[in-house]
């Protein structure tokens, strides 16, 4: 089995090829819920939603996130109501939150109508919410405001400067039920090319989850989301430097620590290779730009590969 950490559209890419590399059935990704917001009354899902609309086959393909073939006239009617739209819910969109907050308030915890989800839309790999309790990615700005991750990222556009992020809730919330499971009975650990701050930090920061992949036996190999110092989409370079990490393929190596065995980064920053090898996780480098699913697919099986080398050691 193979369990992955993941966050949104680079892990949706990510899970998309690894899907092409082995059975889909023996893939387990423990999706962030930092995410998640509640509008109208609605239990919105950003991250778990984005992988299920890639994997499902219905992802908007621009935008790479949301619906494709989407409407908004329930969005256009209630701005009729005045209320703000920096937060844009499209009509097929809308239904997935209605389903799942119905479920909710009916009891049912996220990780079960995660599971009704994903079967709707035919994804063929399992979803696991990092937590069924309630959690929220906190940004804390230069000037002092907390804003919960969706307003820093879609309403501020990612400008203002990051003081520190949290996630709130994190001491009080446990892993979902089979996330332990799917991290000790695991021959492989991935970490995808999520944002390491807002993706990844934040299923870490659930109690038992960074334990549980200390303590398994897979061998645990992550892909850098940094390439040539950029990143490939999102605002990572823009949260790194407030966690102390520098954006770069062995910045964020390092931000991750003893945690990772192996270190995947794309072939443009390969002379950084050694000096990454010297620091702790073996190192590879190959294309990890993940423009169709035949790279993505090659991309996993070089993680994997690294991963049986990392076991046989
Ligand atoms: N991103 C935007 O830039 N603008 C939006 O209005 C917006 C709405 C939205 C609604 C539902 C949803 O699941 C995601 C949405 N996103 C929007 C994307 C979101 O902010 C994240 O970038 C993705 O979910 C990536 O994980």
């Amino acid at each position: 089995m193979y369990t992955v950490l993941a966050g949104g559209v680079g892990a949706a890419r990510f899970l998309r090829g690894l899907s092409a590399a082995v059975a889909p059935d023996q893939i387990a990704a423990i999706v962030n819920v930092g995410d998640d917001l509640t509008r109208f009354g609605l239990r919105i899902c950003p991250d778990l939603d984005s992988i299920t609309y890639w994997l499902g086959g219905v992802v908007h393909p621009q935008q790479q996130w949301g619906r494709a073939d989407e409407r908004f006239t329930v969005a256009e009617e209630l701005a009729r109501f005045g209320h703000d739209d920096w937060f844009t819910l499209g009509d097929r969109d809308l239904a997935v939150h209605l389903h799942r907050s119905m479920r909710l308030a009916q009891g049912v915890p996220l990780s079960v109508v995660t599971e009704e989800v994903a079967a709707a839309f035919g994804v063929p790999i399992r979803l696991i919410p990092a937590t069924d309790d309630p959690v929220a990615t906190v940004i804390t700005t230069a000037d002092g405001t907390d804003l919960h991750f969706q307003e820093y990222w879609v309403r501020e556009r990612a400008q203002p400067p990051v003081a520190s992020v949290q996630l709130d809730g994190a001491e009080a919330a446990r892993p979902a039920p089979g996330v332990v499971e799917a991290l000790m009975g695991a021959d492989a650990v991935l970490i995808a090319p999520s944002n390491p701050v807002v993706s990844i930090d934040t299923i870490l920061a659930i109690p038992g989850i960074r334990e549980a992949i200390a303590a398994t036996e897979a061998p645990v190999v992550g892909v850098s989301p940094i390439i040539g110092g950029e990143v490939v989409r999102g605002m990572a370079h823009r949260l790194l430097p407030a966690v102390g990490a520098e954006v770069s393929a062995a910045g964020v190596a390092a931000h991750y620590g003893d945690l990772i065995d192996g270190w995947v980064i794309d072939e443009r920053d390969a002379e950084s290779r050694a000096a990454i090898s010297a620091s702790g996780p073996v190192c590879v480098a190959t294309d990890t730009i993940m423009d169709d699913v035949e790279v993505a697919a090659s991309l996993a099986r070089t993680c994997l590969a690294l991963a049986s080398d990392l076991a046989a050691r």
